[in-house]
């Protein structure tokens, strides 16, 4: 039996199971379970937080589970990614107020920026030379400009309207994400087969969909 955790509740939610279901695996989701067990293939599904997802396949509490880049990498567990999976695609990126002049990167030199992703965020101006104030936030970035907070925010992106209606441009792209296989690194023989399967089954459904 391998286990595997995936999130409880959000925007990985309901792809990550119907990718399960796609395998051919079944199992019954009770939205009030912490954990069901699949009648068809030795998996069992953990429901958790998405954020606590690497740590706990990383201390093999979870043999394996599904997680966006984003959160991955910013939690330093990159080693963890075994396969992309091609959903819950989004980016990273720096936003400015509208009006705010804006030339290149360097105008966000000494300024104040929010975000959730403090470590992907100080590695992106590192390596583009620019030194700036990073205030770490856990939610509602968007607003902290308005609320003077800060000069800009780092916060994922997707169709862009959330940036739109909080008068915020996006201008630089720092990281792009999608959602991810993680396996902890440690697994036995048979948890390795369980999973080889898994993986051949994932593959075989992702090029049915290409
Ligand atoms: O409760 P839990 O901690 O498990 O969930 P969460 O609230 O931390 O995460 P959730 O469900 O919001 O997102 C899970 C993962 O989905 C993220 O880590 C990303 O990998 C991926 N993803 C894809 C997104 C988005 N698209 C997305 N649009 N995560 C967040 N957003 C938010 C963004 O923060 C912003 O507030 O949506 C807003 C922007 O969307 P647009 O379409 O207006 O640009
Ligand atoms: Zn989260």
């Amino acid at each position: 039996m391998i286990r595997l955790a995936i999130q409880k509740s959000g925007r990985l939610s309901e792809d990550s199971l119907n990718l399960i279901r796609e395998c051919g695996i079944s199992f019954i989701n009770s939205s009030l379970k912490l954990k069901t067990e699949a009648t068809n293939f030795p998996l069992e599904i953990l429901f958790l937080r998405d954020d606590d997802i690497p740590g706990y396949v990383a201390d093999g509490v979870a043999d394996i589970g599904i997680v966006g880049e984003n959160v991955l990498v910013e939690e330093g567990k990159q080693q963890l990614s075994i396969q992309k999976l091609g959903f819950s695609k989004c980016r990273l990126s720096i936003a400015v107020p509208k009006a705010a002049e804006y030339r290149n990167i360097q105008d966000l030199q000494d300024k104040n920026l929010a975000t959730s992703y403090p470590n992907l965020l100080q590695a992106y101006l590192d390596e583009q030379g620019v030194k700036a104030h990073i205030h770490t936030i856990s939610g509602s970035v968007e607003i902290a400009p308005s609320i003077g907070l800060a000069d800009a925010i780092c916060d994922i992106v997707s169709s862009g309207s959330t940036l739109i209606s909080n008068g915020l441009r996006e201008v630089e792209s720092v990281f792009r994400s999608e959602a991810v296989l993680i396996s902890n690194q440690e697994l036995s023989a048979e948890k390795t087969r369980i999973l080889n399967q898994l993986v051949f089954r994932i593959q075989s459904v992702r090029k049915a969909q290409k």
